[in-house]
């Protein structure tokens, strides 16, 4: 029995290590990590911020594969343990909803989110900028793009996982077209994933937090609890040598999400381990996804380590919502709706 619950699907096989008794905070780190090592696959120089989901049994997931040009594009991959990935051998082909191929001319960042009966995936495109992309697939066959949803700039979207009071919902971080150095994060909504408006302002970048002092921008899918929206997100600190990535969660008020209700005021997990602060960019840890088992509470976090692996860590809803709800600080508006 589970303290918090959370209102979602079993899932027994769930990837799973019992927290070792040195490990600090509350959030551990999978023993094997990385799971997705430099060079995958021919021509494919690394693959990080990826996104994972339970399929048939199984696992399916989306993958942030930076070529050898250097250029990254999204891939998809199959697992039966959820930590062993096998990936095609060329990028998803999108097609357009007249079934012509619609290819983004690079993507990056995916999130992957069942609605229903569908899957949408959400990424960081090219529309004269960075902006979000957004596609849809039943099958992972075939993958139709829909409109995408803003204008330039924007990244980091993140659909939550089912309607709220009728409406399609999606946490974005608007940006620039570069190394954004600033932002917080924002809601929109649509009827129909085409029209996208009601935009409300849900966090701002802490001001008390140094660790998030500069940009956050929402990490996986919204999970659903007893709580609120338990929502696993990346926060950002500049340095003399640059950017930091930590991790940080926050509870979203269930029936109106851009109303925070508590948020980490120390990060869940910060660069440590050498494949976190080494790499193509060093110090960055970039949840993208988690899984979770509504039985136990066991949630494991997918995140990309310093632009180059997979890692993956472990946490429970338990332990997570205490701490968030104990360690709690609010920045500026955050508990208030956003919309002045
Ligand atoms: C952000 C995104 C992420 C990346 C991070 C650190 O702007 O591009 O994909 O992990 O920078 O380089």
């Amino acid at each position: 029995m589970t303290k918090y619950k959370i209102l979602g699907d079993n899932l027994p096989n769930i990837p799973w290590q019992d927290r070792p008794a040195d490990a600090k905070g509350p959030v551990w780190r999978y023993s094997e990590n990385p799971i997705i090592d430099r060079n995958p696959l021919d021509k494919v120089a690394r693959i990080f911020n990826s996104a994972v989901v339970p399929y048939k049994g199984e696992y399916i997931g989306v993958f942030r594969a930076e070529l050898t040009t250097g250029v990254p594009y999204l891939y998809l991959g199959y697992s039966k343990d959820a930590i062993h990935w096998d990936f095609e051998k060329e990028p998803i082909p999108f097609k357009d909803e007249n079934g012509k191929p619609f290819m983004p001319r690079y993507a990056y960042d995916p999130r992957l989110i069942l609605i229903e009966d569908t899957y949408y995936i959400v990424w960081c495109t090219d529309f004269y900028g960075a902006a979000l992309g957004m596609a849809k697939t039943k099958d992972f066959k075939e993958f139709i793009r829909l409109e995408n949803p803003f204008i330039p700039f924007n990244r980091n979207g993140v659909l939550f996982p089912r309607k709220i009071n009728g409406l399609f919902t999606l946490l974005s971080r608007p940006s620039d077209s570069g190394h954004t150095p600033f932002g917080d994060i924002f809601l929109s909504q649509s009827p129909d994933m085409v029209f996208w408006g009601k935009h409300r302002h849900v966090m701002s970048r802490g001001y008390n937090q140094w660790w998030q002092s500069l940009k956050i921008g929402a990490g996986a899918t919204p999970i659903e609890t007893s709580e609120g929206w338990l929502l696993i997100y990346h926060g950002v600190t500049g340095t003399c040598n640059g950017y930091v990535y930590s991790m940080g969660a926050a509870i979203l008020d269930i029936d109106n999400p851009s109303i925070v209700k508590y948020r980490s005021n120390n990060y869940i997990l910060t660069p440590e381990k050498p494949y976190e602060t080494t790499g193509f960019v060093d110090n960055v840890c970039f949840p993208c996804a988690a899984l979770c088992d509504a039985e136990t509470g066991k949630l494991a976090i997918y995140y990309g380590a310093a632009d180059t692996y997979v890692g993956l860590a472990f946490t429970t809803v338990d332990e997570l919502i205490d701490f968030v709800k104990n360690d709690s600080a609010l920045s500026g508006e955050d508990g208030e709706i956003g919309l002045i």
